[in-house]
C-alpha cells in the first residue's frame, strides 16, 4: 500500500503499513499506530497528496484507474492518508480531486460486494464506515473538487466535504443512485444527504435512484458552486482560502455542533450496522441484482 506526499517542491514517497482500521472509531483521531517508512516507487500509488506547507492545504488525487471505485485497499489507504493529513498540525484544509479522466469516484467497488465471503463484506464495510467517519468528523476545512462524475459512495464522499465545486459538464452527474442497484442507502448515507439538501430533496432522491446533472445539482444545493472543468481546482484554492480565514477553534467547534450527532448515532451502532450489511448483501436477490447491474455497465460500454 503506498501514496505520494509532496510537501511543496520535495516529493517524498511514503509506504503505511496495514492496521489503521482498528485504531480510531471516528474522525478526530487517536494516535496511528501505523508505521511510516520511505521507498522511491510511487508506480503502484493510488493517492497523491500535494502539501503546501506555506498555505497549510493538501490536495488528495485520487488515481485508481479506471474509475477511482473504493476498494477495501483503496480504502485503507484513502484513510490511512487521511489519519496523517488530520494529525499533521501543519496541515488545516483538505481538497479531494481526481486524477482519472470524467470521473471523480464511481463510489464503492461493485466486485467487493458481489461473490465475497461475509467476513471479507464486513471487513470492507468496516473501512467505508472508517472513510465516511474520518471525512465528516474531520477538523480541516474539506472541499471537494469534483471533476467529473460522482455516483453513490463518490456522492456521499463528497457530501462529508465542507463545500464542493463541481466542473460545470452536463456528461456528469452526481448523486445516490443506490435503488438502482437494487440496494438500500444505509441510515448514515440517508442523514448526510438529509443534512446536506432537506428532507425531501433526499427522499425524492434516494426512493428514485436520481443522479443530477451539475445545474441540477446547484439547484437542490447538492453542489456548492459550478465552475469550468479546468478551474475546479483553483476555485477550490480559492474558496480555501476563505474558508481558512474564519478563526478556526470556532469553525470547528461549529462543524462538531451540526455534525455530531450523525456521527455518534453511527459510533453507537457500527457492530450492527456492519451485521445489516453483510446479512444485506449476501442475499441471494441482492446478489442477483449486483450481478445484473454489472452486466448492464458491460452492456452500457460496448
Ligand atoms: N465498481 C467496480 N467497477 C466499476 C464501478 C464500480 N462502482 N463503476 C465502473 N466500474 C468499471 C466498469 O464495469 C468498467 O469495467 P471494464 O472496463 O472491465 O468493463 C470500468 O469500470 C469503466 O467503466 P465505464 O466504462 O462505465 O466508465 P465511464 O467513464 O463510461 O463511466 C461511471 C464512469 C459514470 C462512473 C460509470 O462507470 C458508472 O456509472 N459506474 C457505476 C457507478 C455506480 O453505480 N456505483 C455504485 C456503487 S454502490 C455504492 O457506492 C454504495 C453502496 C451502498 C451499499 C449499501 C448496502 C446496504
Amino acid at each position: 500500500m503506498s501514496c505520494v506526499f509532496r510537501h511543496g517542491e520535495t516529493a517524498c514517497f511514503c509506504v503505511f503499513a496495514e492496521g489503521l482500521l482498528s485504531c480510531s472509531s471516528h474522525g478526530r483521531l487517536c494516535p496511528s499506530s501505523s508505521s511510516i517508512s520511505q521507498r522511491n516507487n510511487s508506480s503502484s500509488a493510488k493517492l497523491i497528496v500535494d502539501h503546501d506547507q506555506t498555505t497549510g492545504v493538501a490536495v488528495m488525487h485520487m488515481q485508481s484507474p479506471p474509475v477511482n471505485s473504493l476498494s477495501l485497499d483503496f480504502l485503507t489507504e484513502i484513510c490511512i492518508t487521511l489519519e496523517k493529513l488530520e494529525m499533521d498540525k501543519g496541515c488545516r484544509g483538505l481538497i479531494i480531486t481526481s486524477n482519472q479522466p470524467k470521473v471523480f469516484s464511481a463510489g464503492l467497488d461493485i466486485l467487493e460486494m458481489y461473490g465475497k465471503s461475509p467476513e471479507r463484506c464486513g471487513e470492507f464495510w468496516k473501512a467505508v464506515q472508517e472513510m465516511w467517519l474520518k471525512l465528516y468528523g474531520s477538523n480541516m476545512v474539506t472541499i471537494a473538487a469534483i471533476n467529473g462524475s460522482s455516483p453513490a459512495g463518490g456522492c456521499l464522499m463528497s457530501m462529508t466535504c465542507d463545500y464542493r465545486i463541481m466542473a460545470d459538464n452536463p456528461r456528469y452527474s452526481i448523486g445516490l443512485n443506490e435503488t438502482m442497484l437494487g440496494i438500500v442507502a444505509p441510515f448514515w448515507f440517508k442523514e448526510t444527504m438529509v443534512n446536506t439538501v432537506g428532507h425531501r430533496n433526499t427522499e425524492m432522491s434516494l426512493e428514485l435512484g436520481l443522479l443530477y446533472k451539475p445545474a441540477e445539482a446547484l439547484k437542490i444545493g447538492l453542489v456548492d458552486q459550478l465552475v469550468p472543468e479546468d478551474q475546479v481546482l483553483s476555485a477550490a484554492t480559492q474558496t480555501m482560502t476563505k474558508w481558512l480565514a474564519i478563526p478556526e477553534h470556532a469553525r470547528q467547534i461549529t462543524k462538531s455542533m451540526m455534525r455530531k450527532p450523525t456521527i455518534d448515532k453511527l459510533c453507537s451502532n457500527r457492530e450492527a450496522d456492519i451485521q445489516n450489511f453483510v446479512s444485506f448483501i449476501t442475499k441471494e436477490s441482492i446478489q442477483k441484482s449486483l450481478r445484473m447491474y454489472m452486466e448492464m455497465l458491460k452492456q452500457k460500454k460496448a
